[in-house]
């Protein structure tokens, strides 16, 4: 049998359908418990009732997923394979009762059964595959793909270890290790049949005919799994496919075991298992550790390898693998890809260069992430050629070719040479990985306006001007069911009923209907009473008080430390006036810093110090409470975001790619207050710049003040007597003795110019504060921002995607 090949649509018809009745469900549960589990409802544990609950409802999907195989293998159509080496993909059991309609059904046969819904439901747990804002797009953009009939494919590796869990002790970030998997996991379907083999180190050969050969150093097994992706208000589902690192059947040593050699006896399996074991919890900065180079060719040498396994079911000229094919790399993680296609086609498939190099430009598609320089990876040259001795070739070919086509276009341009080159010389030898991609792709694209232009007209400035057609942009999104559906279910019902219907849910510029409402008292009263609803759900205390939330990984670009000199403003505002009232208002600060950035964890140290010297002060506390809940992740986020009133985007312009928290915050009514930077740009000028608190340098006058040399954060401190005595108050150790390091480096060099914005951001805050006093027109302004934001729903992001990149059209399903 050719798996997958004869797949048809009668296949599975012979089954009796699922019912869609609660008793129906009821049955199934006790079926599930009974011959999956082994137990009954008597002797059941909570993790039994959760593990059946959990496959009760797969099940309800899976019949979906066997008929969306069936079309797109009919369809044979062009697939989209987003490669990332991260996914936050969220709790799987409530996103899948509610794509398959079974959330209520569920919740009234587990009743029936004595068990307590909330108690079995709480049992499933949040795969953190990802750090932050990359791995949940990648999410998102799997949800809007399925819920857009796409056929589509996501591959990434199968941590055993997610994003640490993050612990505060004295108020310092300790991490802790996440076995997320421990229990197991019961949305995963393993497929072991479905194993590839990747390579590593060793060297190569040429064989009698020419032919370059690989002989690999080490062989480790990659296993797959998947999970559902399913579609909201369709019948696709699509999947994402997670690979894990297994040893070789040999590297048991049977002998050495039976010699009491317990260790040495499984070393190679340890070894080789290491490169699923965990996700690099580093966020941005370049690691430069061999291990995760290793991660990354295993995720591209495995998905490779898979995806040739399905084109090869429908095809066989290879000139039709890119018409059939686009594969996606999320950042410059995934970018082996393009050498490992080459090393395919022309080593093994025997496919002339010329040939192989142009199939594979037409298949591959590149997005950006970034505008840090730290952030665009750069491997050693003698990491690579030890790690991948072919892929060094392949490389060293590829930029022969493009730098003569440099050459020629820019005669005599030695020093544009030199910064084109895949190899960077001085001062060590290293490959720059977003040159490979962007060389080796048909398409370029940044994830927000701003972030795409300053890509062309710096980052990647010189590529642009030699392909300008290459570059795009598509502004990120996010998914309408995650954040507001599911994460707001009161916001989501009124939002339905203003509008009279749900179409809203995949069609999310239908939020503009709700401009009307915005003048009427009533619906304006119901969205407050939701709001604050939200606030007694997250558990912060005064519902009235301004909830002011900064959530996202600690970064000195994202500027928590800017949030804090405000918070140590308002609080020496308030002990100064102590017969005056101050407008009420909740902090919070939620996010993780990277394990080895000192920087960030001093500003998460300082914030819970300041916390709790406020918290102990009963003259301050009526007016002002600093919460920081531990462990941020899409769990949380989903209890924040509906609660949160104001919006901090306060990076320094010219940073932040895009942002997406912006966007989930906005769609959930809370006003921003941000710079010009990354999305802001594009969230403002839909929801009206009378809806936005704007402050800060532009990038322009960013990148002059810091190119310039001109900053003197001193000259700051010096003028202005709020900020001074702000940063006195850190220097002085007035908050348990903590923090000076932030205050030093703030008056320092600090390349995010935070005391250059310190006082338009406490203006803004003025603004703010002055704003929120006028209750109904806060609530039109609350409105009118989601109202206005149905731009950034994912399925849009995705649409241009699929127009301006991929040219991929939907497979529907039928029944
Ligand atoms: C990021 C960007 O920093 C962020 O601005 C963007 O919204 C996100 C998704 O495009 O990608 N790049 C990155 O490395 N991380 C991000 O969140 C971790």
């Amino acid at each position: 049998l050719r798996k997958g090949a004869d797949m048809d649509v009668r296949n599975g018809m012979g089954l009796r359908p699922l019912g869609t009745s609660a008793a129906e469900f009821e049955q199934d549960l006790l079926s599930n418990l009974y011959y999956r589990r082994g137990t009954t409802v008597e002797s059941a544990s909570t993790q039994d009732a959760y593990e059946t609950l959990a496959l009760t409802v797969r099940d309800r999907l899976a019949e979906r997923r066997v008929r969306t195989a069936a079309a797109q293998y009919a369809a044979n159509p062009r697939w989209v394979y987003y490669l990332s080496a991260e996914y936050l993909l969220g709790k799987q059991l409530e996103q899948n009762m509610l794509y398959s309609g079974t959330d209520r059904i569920a919740r009234i046969a587990l009743r029936q059964l004595g068990l307590d819904p909330d108690e079995v439901t709480a049992l499933d747990l949040e795969p953190g595959l990802g750090n932050g804002g990359l791995g949940r797009l990648a999410a998102c953009l799997l949800d809007a793909m399925a819920t857009l009939d796409i056929p589509a494919v996501g591959y990434g590796i199968r941590y055993d270890f997610g994003i640490f869990k993050q612990d505060f002790q004295d108020g310092r970030q300790i991490e802790r290790p996440d076995d997320w998997a421990f229990q197991g996991n019961p949305w995963e379907f393993p497929a072991p049949d479905d194993q590839q083999t990747v390579f590593f180190y060793g060297h190569t050969e040429k064989d009698a005919a020419g032919r370059t050969l690989w002989i690999p150093g080490e062989v480790v097994f990659a296993e797959p799994s998947h999970m559902l992706v399913p579609g909201h208000g369709t019948d696709t589902v699509n999947i994402v496919r997670l690979w894990r690192a297994r040893g070789s059947h040999s590297s048991f040593d049977l002998s050495r075991f039976s010699a009491g050699q317990y260790a040495e006896a499984v070393d190679e399996a340890v070894h080789a298992e290491n490169i699923s074991k965990v996700l690099y919890p580093d966020d941005s900065t370049e690691s430069g550790r061999e291990l995760r180079l290793k991660q990354q060719y295993f995720l591209v040498s495995s998905s490779l390898r898979d995806i040739i396994r399905r084109f090869r079911l429908r095809n066989s000229d290879w000139t039709d693998f890119p018409k059939k094919t686009v594969i996606q790399l999320n950042d410059t993680h995934p970018t082996l890809a393009i050498p490992e296609l080459m090393r395919l086609l022309v080593d093994e498939e025997g496919l002339s260069w010329d040939l192989a190099w142009a199939i594979t430009k037409q298949t591959f598609a590149y997005t950006c992430h970034t505008l840090l320089p730290e952030a665009l990876e750069t491997w050693p040259v003698h990491m690579f050629e030890r790690l991948l001795p072919r892929h060094i070739e392949i490389v060293y070919a590829i930029n022969e070719i493009f730098l003569t086509e440099v050459r020629n276009r820019f005669p005599a341009d030695l020093d544009r040479v030199r910064r084109m080159s895949i190899i960077q010389e001085e001062p060590e030898r290293r490959v720059r990985m977003a040159n490979l991609a962007v060389v080796g792709t048909q398409a370029v694209n940044g994830v927000a306006e701003l972030h795409s232009r300053l890509l062309a007209d710096i980052t990647l400035r010189d590529f642009a001007e030699l392909w300008p057609e290459k570059f795009h942009n598509v502004t990120n999104g996010i998914s309408p069911r995650r954040f507001v559906k599911m994460a707001n279910p009161a916001l989501s019902d009124l939002i339905t009923e203003g509008l009279g219907g749900d179409a809203w849910i995949t069609d999310l510029d239908r939020l503009a209907g709700l401009e009307p409402l915005a003048e009427d008292a009533s619906f304006r009263l119901r969205w407050r009473e939701v709001k604050q609803a939200n606030k007694v759900r997250l558990g912060l205390g005064d519902p009235a008080s301004l909830t002011d939330v900064m959530i996202k990984r600690f970064h000195e670009y994202k500027r928590q430390q800017l949030k804090l000199l405000h918070i140590i403003t308002q609080y020496h505002r308030i002990k100064q006036n102590p017969g005056q009232t101050f407008v009420p208002r909740t902090v919070l600060f939620a996010g993780k810093a990277a394990p080895a950035y000192h920087a960030a964890k001093h500003i998460i140290r300082l914030i819970n110090a300041v916390a709790a010297t406020i918290d102990a002060d009963p003259a301050v506390s009526p007016y002002l409470k600093v919460v920081f809940p531990a462990n941020y992740n899409v769990t949380l986020s989903s209890l924040i975001i509906p609660a949160a009133d104001l919006s901090e985007q306060i990076s320094l312009a010219g940073k932040e790619a895009s942002g997406t928290g912006n966007m989930k915050l906005a769609l959930n009514g809370a006003l921003t207050v941000g710079t010009l930077d990354g999305a802001n740009i594009e969230i403002r000028d839909r929801v009206g710049a009378d809806n936005f608190f704007l402050f800060g340098l532009d990038t322009p006058a960013a990148l002059e003040l810091r190119n310039g040399g001109t900053y003197s954060p001193r000259a700051y401190y010096e003028q202005d007597g709020e900020l001074r005595r702000a940063l006195d108050a850190i220097l002085d150790g007035k908050f348990a003795g903590v923090g000076r390091e932030v205050a030093d480096s703030l008056l320092g060099w600090d390349e995010y110019l935070t005391l250059a914005d310190y006082r338009t951001y406490v203006d803004a805050q003025d603004d703010v504060d002055a704003a929120w006093q006028d209750t109904e027109s806060w609530t039109r302004r609350s409105i009118l921002n989601t109202a206005r934001s149905g731009f950034f729903s994912a399925d849009r992001t995705v649409r241009d995607y699929a127009s301006e990149i991929w040219h991929v059209t939907p497979v529907k399903v039928t029944r």
